[in-house]
């Protein structure tokens, strides 16, 4: 397929309530969407990058003069076999797997659609309805905590994360266990604790956690073995894996047990699936992480959900829980069994609504051959 053109839109979204987490609080998102074009076929992909630099170095600035600057001119008017291929475009580009992941993915579409086929088969999924779970910020009070589990698990989401730091840990853990004793329960720490607080993390062990997600600093594995050697609580790697190399080292040194994989932090579906591979061949389980992302976000999310080794609940739920009104159609929905079942109309399965996403729209560049 020829990339014809690529479009790169800033769009902004208010959440519904503010989400946050150890290393800050995010109201309004910053979007940016892409939409590839290949004989005539439009594909759409979304790049998950915060608007500062404190989950992962990307931004949503970074990735905007990543594509801008160096993605375009390296893949627009070049000609890939497919979609997994695109990577071998951009290879020279350290890093910024985000930026990259939002070019690829729209990739994906238009190759799906192409074939006339759901996305989801394309990139190889086997599961039609996938498990979700939610991922509830730090709140208040943790009396709002409860109420806020409370409403999820009767809304039918099957595993709850809650995000903990220093003085929001133990304690408050301790309290949703108490009144929900037998809940799928994990929490995720956002890389705010050092080795030196083992013997805190080590009092989670008393709760029966599904896992921790990510405790320590993003860039150390190394670290992380040393607690996970500490720990009966299995580890998830978050922050720390950005492509299928890391992950091998991971399980091969166990730094973790559990790996979430998240499709703009590894740099699009095809190193998704190779990380998603890795962890199979090991019998290691994965699933699928969430970034706040927009409906088209969320449908890759779902796509990626089904491959066979995605066997917890991931984060992807609800359009509602995030949006007032997303920007795709239909918008997502989680059964109340805490499911979503799999669209299965060609490409994405959801269509973006054009007309909402151009009233949304702050900025947009249109690349073409020069
Ligand atoms: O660590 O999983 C994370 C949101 C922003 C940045 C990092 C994370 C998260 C979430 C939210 O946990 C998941 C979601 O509901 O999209
Ligand atoms: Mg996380």
């Amino acid at each position: 397929m020829k990339i014809d053109s690529l479009t790169l839109r800033e769009i902004r979204l208010k959440l519904r309530a503010p989400f946050e987490t150890s290393f800050g609080k995010t109201q309004e998102r910053r979007i940016l969407l892409v939409e590839a074009v290949s004989d005539g076929v439009s594909g759409w992909g979304e790049i998950t990058a915060g608007e500062g630099p404190f989950y992962c170095p990307e931004t949503t600035e970074t990735a905007w003069h990543v594509v801008r600057d160096f993605i375009a001119p390296m893949a627009v008017g070049k000609e890939v076999a497919t979609a997994a291929d695109f990577g071998s475009l951009v290879k020279p580009i350290r890093g910024h797997e985000m930026a990259k992941a939002g070019v690829e993915n729209a990739l994906w579409d238009i190759e799906a659609q192409k074939k006339n086929l759901p996305l989801w088969m394309l990139v190889g999924g086997t599961l039609t309805e996938i498990p979700c779970g939610v991922s509830i910020g730090i709140q208040e009070s943790v009396d709002a905590l409860l109420l806020k589990i409370d409403a999820e698990l009767k809304a039918g989401y099957q595993r709850i994360k809650i995000k903990i730091k220093p003085g929001w840990d133990a304690k408050v853990v301790w309290a949703v266990r108490q009144r929900f004793t037998l809940t799928k329960l994990m929490v995720d720490a956002n890389s705010a604790y050092r080795l030196e607080d083992a013997p805190l993390l080590k009092q989670l062990d008393d709760f029966y956690l599904m896992m921790i997600e990510q405790p320590l600093p993003w860039d150390d594995m190394h670290e992380h073995a040393r607690l996970q050697a500490q720990l009966q609580t299995p580890i998830c790697l978050d922050e720390s894996i950005h492509n299928a190399r890391h992950a091998r080292a991971a399980l091969e040194m166990r730094a973790c047990q559990i790996i979430n994989i998240k499709l703009g932090r590894v740099g699009g579906h095809a190193e998704a699936r190779r990380v998603h591979d890795v962890c199979r061949e090991r019998n290691v389980p994965v699933w699928c992480g969430g970034m706040l992302e927009s409906g088209i976000g969320r449908a890759h999310n779902i796509a990626m959900s089904t491959l066979p080794g995605f066997v917890l609940p991931g984060d992807v739920s609800a359009s509602r829980r995030y949006w007032d009104e997303d920007i795709i159609e239909p918008e997502v929905e989680v059964t109340p069994e805490g499911t979503i079942r799999v669209p299965i109309a060609p490409g994405l399965g959801y269509r973006p609504r054009r007309e909402r996403i151009e009233k949304l729209t702050v900025r947009q560049e249109i690349f073409r051959p020069s």
